[in-house]
């Protein structure tokens, strides 16, 4: 009897320990697999997304600044310097142009446009000679409606013009 006792007291101890042990492997397998599991997607998630976000950021910057360059360069080498004259008169009534520039004068009147220097009837504003009657800043022509005359300013400083066929309609051209 006391024999007996014993081996069922063992078997149900071995079996207890062995529960345990398996409880034990089990929970702690659970334990090391659910910290790895929950430390390795954070980190992948953190250093997968920034590199995915950061490149075509810097790529699409790049790739947008060569070409809004040319036409920002383009723009300065298309300068004109115009003046129109129309029934009214000269537009604009002061231009301010660099030395060595050339203004053209547009007739978009209806009646001759002989634009020449100052003063009326010399011509000897601008300091230059061998004009048809004084500075070479001087038309010496009516031009007709619809054509344009150009003259290049050498010479820094202030000069007023008019049109000879109508002295009454004056302009100035400031040479910087
Ligand atoms: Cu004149």
């Amino acid at each position: 009897m006391s024999e007996q006792e014993q081996k069922m007291s063992n078997g149900v101890n071995k079996t207890i320990i062995t529960i345990v042990i398996v409880a034990v492997v089990i929970f702690g397998g659970y334990i090391l697999f659910k910290g790895t599991s929950q430390t390795t997607p954070l980190v992948s998630e953190t250093s997968s997304q920034q590199p995915i976000t950061e490149p075509p950021a810097s790529e699409l910057s790049t790739s947008e600044q060569p070409s809004q360059q040319p036409p920002v360069s383009q723009a300065p080498v298309v300068k004109e310097n115009v003046v129109t004259y129309t029934n009214s008169g000269y537009s604009p009534s002061t231009l301010t142009i660099k030395k060595g520039e050339t203004v053209t004068f547009k007739n978009q009147s209806s009646n001759s446009m002989w634009t020449a220097s100052a003063v009326h009837p010399t011509h000897r504003g601008y300091p230059t000679t061998g004009g048809c009657l004084g500075s070479t800043f001087d038309a010496c022509v009516g031009i007709q409606p619809g054509n344009s005359w150009s003259f290049k300013f050498d010479i820094a400083g202030t000069w007023k013009y008019h049109n000879h066929l109508n002295p009454g309609d004056t302009g100035t051209i400031v040479v910087e």
